[in-house]
């Protein structure tokens, strides 16, 4: 499962020309981020004897930028303090909210998004390879891939630790194509952010967006496809689940 382990088998085409799918994980295999990092940065903050504390809106606007070191970084910086300071402190801060978090996750505390356990279910009916591509960190992403969806569900996670640099660099998306070894126009990314999908489509990926409360306002401009969730029921346009993937991929193979 990690970028150590051999490369998977080349994966077939079972969904039209695509061989795979390449999923995010925060905001759309799993809500985590208001009940669940959010939550983990702010009992770090009170542990650390700092007064910050975000609330859901602050915590909204924050999450224009990745990675959760760096958005601790950002907010000390814009409250006035030295950049080189507002640093090391995030990196120690996100070490523990780090920690607090993975205990979160050991806890049952962070649930899959309603319809994605359906849909990763349906796609390994099918035989599907799908994959994940997130800026978040190895050691809260592997034990909540296994936890929430089972052991070597995956054929290839890369988290922050496997490619430093964040959404929207397309860098781990480039990562799993090439340890896939397919070429972009193979896969579609399911994403629920901008930036997510800025980093799909500048690796070359199609890109479906499944957009959340935090999410639903941005501009997504460039994805192939945009649904208000995932899960059947509700009229096509407005869920992904495997039957409108499914339409998607056979539609947007009989255009290519
Ligand atoms: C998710 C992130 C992460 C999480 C927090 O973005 O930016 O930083 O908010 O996780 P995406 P870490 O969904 O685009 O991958 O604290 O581990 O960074
Ligand atoms: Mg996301």
């Amino acid at each position: 499962m990690s970028d150590l382990s051999p490369p998977p088998a080349k994966p077939r085409r079972a969904l039209g020309r695509f061989r795979a799918v390449i999923f995010d994980v925060d905001g759309t295999l799993v809500d985590s981020e208001r009940d669940g990092h959010r939550v983990a940065f702010n009992r770090a903050f009170a542990e650390a004897g700092i007064p910050d504390r975000w609330d859901p809106e602050e915590y909204g606007r924050l999450l224009a930028v990745t990675g959760g070191q760096r958005r601790i970084a950002h907010h000390l910086a814009a409250r006035g303090m030295p950049r080189a300071e507002a640093a090391s402190l995030a990196a120690a801060l996100h070490r523990r909210k780090t920690e607090i978090f993975a205990e979160m996750v050991r806890a049952g505390e962070i649930a899959p998004r309603q319809g994605v356990p359906e849909l990763l279910d349906a796609l390994r009916a099918h035989g599907v390879t799908v994959t994940v591509a997130t800026t978040g960190t190895g050691a809260w992403v592997r034990p909540l891939l296994d936890r929430l969806f089972g052991p070597e569900r995956f054929a290839v996670v890369v988290t922050a630790d496997e490619e430093p640099a964040l959404k929207p660099d397309p860098a781990a998306y480039r990562m799993v194509i090439s340890r896939l070894g397919i070429e972009p126009v193979e896969a579609i990314a399911v994403e629920d952010s901008a930036n997510g999908l800025r980093a799909a489509r500048a690796a070359g990926l199609t890109c479906l967006v499944v957009s959340n409360d935090y999410t639903s306002g941005q501009d997504f401009a460039g994805a192939a496809a945009v649904f208000g969730g995932f899960g059947a029921g509700g009229p096509r346009s407005e869920r992904l689940d495997y039957a409108a993937l499914a339409a998607f991929a056979s539609a947007s193979t009989s255009a290519a």
